[in-house]
């Protein structure tokens, strides 16, 4: 019989490409979904019915739940990747975010000490803990100093996965990823704002798209190369803390710059700061234009990560570029919208 693992987060971008690969590896995948009042399933909605594929309610703030789930299922592995992830928003929703994203992991991981079951936990562990970073490019032995709610939360659940892999012996591992993105990537993260808002500029849908920091630098992957790193570290003869990233940095201007590209646009930029315009030079229209309502209180400026332990331990490396990333993900937002149009959907004028 193939391998069990719970999934938390089984509903987002990653969960729901870790599910695929589960799945495709012969596991019994059983998902964490929280209950929604309208259907939070889309990105998995294909995998129902697919034999080893099972989903139950639960929720990271519920210790008695997470204990129930995890004691019934008896899984062999715990990827634990909910969280309220959006960093801009934990600036608005500071203590769900640390409640989730903090307490979860230690609920997760007292239940696992508990029961005394040779569960493998792997923590879903972030980049913008480095924050306004110590030394460039990042590695795993880079100091922390997060910049938000959501970089702090991340910051307690690093520590906690570790101490409970030296205090009481869990395999227990972290995977410091750096952004990763895809055509599953929610649509008010910048790389997937872009590429819609621009998918719909390009087909006379929208007039103009409205973001905040364009200088903002990162280190762009794409998802469904860094599952198999989520894979790949907790198939590691023991437990330890990776870091994945490609080690290409751009900033949020080249992204726009490079998704125009796909859609037949030349985008120039002119004036400075809040007057600042990304221009089309083949239509002359204005198509960027920046909104302070996106900036964030305090702002992680550039990340840039080495991840040469994971490529020599893990044998893992990147096959998606930043180039590659901004075509896949234009040309199926290109699909998208157009399918939107053609169902009747709404769309932002
Ligand atoms: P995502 O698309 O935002 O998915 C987050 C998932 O967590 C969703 O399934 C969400 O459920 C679930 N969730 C939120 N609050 C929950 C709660 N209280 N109880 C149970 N589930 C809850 O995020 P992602 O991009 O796939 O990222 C996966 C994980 O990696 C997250 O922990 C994130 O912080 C971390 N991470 C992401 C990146 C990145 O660049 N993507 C980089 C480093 C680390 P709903 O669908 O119901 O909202
Ligand atoms: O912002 C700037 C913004 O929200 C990237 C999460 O997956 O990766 C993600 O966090 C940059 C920031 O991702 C807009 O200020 C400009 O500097 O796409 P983002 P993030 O904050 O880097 C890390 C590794 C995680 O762990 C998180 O879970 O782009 N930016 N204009 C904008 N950002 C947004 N969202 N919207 C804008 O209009």
């Amino acid at each position: 019989m193939g391998k069990k693992a719970i999934i938390s987060g089984i509903t987002g971008q990653d969960g729901s490409y870790l599910a695929e690969l589960l799945l495709g590896k012969g596991y019994e995948v059983y998902g964490l979904q929280r209950r929604a009042s309208l259907p939070n399933t889309g990105r998995i909605d294909h995998l129902y019915g697919r034999k080893g594929f099972n989903m139950t309610y639960a929720d990271l703030s519920d210790s008695s739940n997470l204990l129930r789930v995890i004691k019934k299922i008896g899984p062999d592995e715990f990827y634990n990747l909910g969280a309220q992830s959006h960093v801009g928003v934990s600036f608005d929703v500071p203590e769900f975010t640390v409640n989730t994203n903090a307490l979860g992991p230690l609920r997760i991981l007292e239940t696992i000490r508990n029961l005394g079951l040779p569960i493998k936990y792997y923590q879903a562990s972030s980049s913008e803990m480095f924050g306004k970073v110590l030394e460039t490019p990042q590695k795993v032995t880079t100091p922390f100093n997060p910049q938000s709610p959501y970089g702090l939360s991340k910051v307690f659940a690093y520590h906690i996965t570790k101490i409970y892999r030296t205090g009481y012996s869990i395999f227990a591992s972290n995977g410091i990823l750096f952004n990763h993105e895809s055509p599953r990537r929610g649509q008010n993260f910048v790389t997937r704002k872009v590429t819609m808002g621009l998918s719909r500029i390009s087909l006379g849908l929208q007039k103009t798209l409205r973001l905040g920091n364009l200088d903002a630098k990162r280190d762009w992957g794409y998802s469904k190369d860094y599952v198999e790193a989520i894979w790949k570290i907790l198939q590691h003869k023991k437990p330890d803390d990776f870091l994945i990233a490609t080690g290409e940095t751009h900033s949020v201007r080249e992204w726009v710059e490079e998704v125009g590209k796909h859609l037949g646009m030349k985008i120039e930029w002119k004036g400075k700061g809040l007057k600042e315009k990304g221009i089309d030079k083949k239509t002359g229209k204005i198509v960027i234009e920046v909104d302070p309502i996106h900036f964030r209180p305090n702002e992680v400026e550039f990340l840039q990560g080495d991840s040469s332990k994971a490529r020599k331990l893990l044998k893992w490396k990147p096959r998606t570029t930043f180039k590659a990333l901004a075509k896949l993900m234009t040309e199926a937002d290109l699909i998208y919208v157009r399918e939107e149009v053609a169902q009747g959907h709404p769309v932002t004028k």
